[in-house]
């Protein structure tokens, strides 16, 4: 049965210019615990004091997830991992040709002994040990093999198969794990896939299959370079096509959007799960398709992550959307009138602005004649904050721009410091997004002023 080593809190935080704080940790590490991982990688407790204090404090919180100590081969290094209490101590080093010769300056012999003595260290301190030979999928496949087998005599019993420059291709994996399996003394292997050619979630399935029993995560795919699978997807790729139904996929997107902001570190809106468009439509052919039956265009419901399927309107869209969209206020239209509604919009020309809610009413009210009286159910606000005179101004920018609603931020003169520009679906998310910037340490208050009309300049 498929396990997951989430190292959001190690490999993630390797991202560039990501660093979360010890709190921040928590939070992460107690959300990972309710989607149900099996192991967190909490960090390196040799890196930094800080990094050691957040594995001390998470190692205390008595999660149902082991919490491992990723580690150099270091007496020292290891030492630390046991002094934070943590249940496993992952002991890395290089095993490819290039790693010994340029990076370690170490014989193929003194890089075995190195290992099997570190190994055996952690394990007369009674920590468990996982060895990952970094660079694997670049190392000599019988020197792997050695090094694997000494490592797991001297007491490991995890691999990591680690893919460190993410050059892997499904079908190679598969073969080589299904190998590795083959000549391995028993152990667990965990698949560490890095995504340089967007292949890591693709990868780690094909190891699965060949055989191995654990895939290494993190949140929105976090990570040196380019990252490593993104937690949320591989859980649902692994639910949906695989049939892994162990974990729980609620905290996913909570997960998501909570590491958007602690990392500053934001989803393109095309990426698959977690991504503002995962489930947004938008031709004429695909809505009308959706909403005859919603099968026709998703690969699943979008309900499974708590998320809702979006029709885009615009110069795509066909008549059945903008009924629908009517409809949905209890405006009621000719056909006549809706295909002179559809037909302004398909004219508004190739201005890239987005049309709200409160547009197409605008549209409806030339055409018919007639009064449109409803509140639009997507809002835009404006919110103006001042903040306290000892925080810097761009550290709540800096914030601000973490939350997803928020579209545009400005430093500006006056009474208030900054003015955000909000996009929200109605006043109850209003509200919520309001209740979290006041929460922003530094912000004094906040004076909202919603927008009843939007023009774009130039006569747009
Ligand atoms: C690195 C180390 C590592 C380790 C993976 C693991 C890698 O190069 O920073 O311990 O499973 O990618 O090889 O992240
Ligand atoms: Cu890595």
């Amino acid at each position: 049965m498929l396990e997951i080593l989430d190292t959001t809190l190690r490999e993630g935080e390797q991202t560039p210019y990501v660093n979360f704080t010890v709190d921040e940790k928590i939070e992460i590490a107690r959300l990972l615990d309710e989607v149900g991982v099996e192991m967190i990688e909490a960090g390196d407790p040799s890196v930094a004091p800080s990094i050691a204090k957040a594995v001390e404090h998470i190692a205390s919180l008595g999660l149902r997830a082991e919490i491992v100590a990723h580690s150099i081969a270091s007496r020292q290094s290891i030492d630390r991992a046991k002094a934070c209490g943590a249940d496993r101590v992952a002991i890395f080093y290089a095993t490819s040709k290039i790693h010994l010769d340029s990076k370690l300056h170490k014989t193929q012999e003194q890089a075995l002994a190195i290992i099997c003595e570190h190994i055996a260290y952690a394990r007369s301190l009674g920590l468990k040990v996982r060895y990952t030979p970094e660079d694997a999928t670049r190392t000599d496949f019988e020197f792997l093999v050695r090094v694997c087998n000494a490592a797991i005599e001297a007491g490991a019993d995890r691999i990591s198969f680690a893919d460190t420059l993410g050059i892997m291709q499904p079908h190679i994996m598969f073969e080589r794990v299904c190998a590795l399996r083959e000549r391995l003394l028993p152990c667990k292997i965990d698949l560490h896939c890095h995504d340089d050619y967007g292949l890591a979630l693709a990868n780690a399935m094909a190891g699965i299959r060949g055989g191995a029993d654990c895939i290494h995560t993190t949140v929105n795919g976090l990570g040196e370079r380019t990252g490593i699978p993104d937690l949320a997807e591989a859980i649902v790729a692994f639910h949906n096509l695989d049939g892994v139904e162990k974990y729980n996929l609620e905290p996913l997107m909570n997960l998501s959007s909570y590491l958007e902001r602690v990392s500053g570190f934001f989803l393109a809106p095309n990426k698959p799960i977690t991504g503002q468009n995962a489930f947004s439509h938008k031709s004429g052919v695909h809505t009308n398709g959706i909403l005859k039956d919603p099968r026709t265009y998703e690969p699943f419901d979008p309900a499974l992550l708590g998320r809702e399927r979006k029709i885009v309107i615009d110069k795509y869209t066909g008549k059945s959307a903008v009924a629908a969209r009517l409809e949905e206020y209890g405006i009621e239209v000719s056909m006549a009138e809706l295909e002179v509604i559809v037909a302004r919009i398909k004219n508004l020309g190739d201005d890239r602005k987005q049309l709200f809610d409160s547009d197409i009413f605008e549209i409806a009210e030339q055409v018919t004649g007639r009064a449109i009286d409803v509140i639009p159910h997507d809002i835009s606000a404006m919110v103006m904050l001042e903040v306290d005179s000892h925080v810097y101004t761009s550290s709540v920018v800096r914030r601000l721009r973490g939350f997803k609603n928020v579209a545009n931020v400005y430093e500006i003169t006056g009474d208030f410091d900054i003015n955000a520009f909000v996009n929200v679906e109605d006043v109850m998310a209003l509200n919520n997004l309001i209740e979290e910037i006041r929460g922003v340490q530094g912000v004094r208050r906040t004076e909202t002023r919603m927008v009843l009309k939007k023009y774009n300049g130039n006569n747009k």
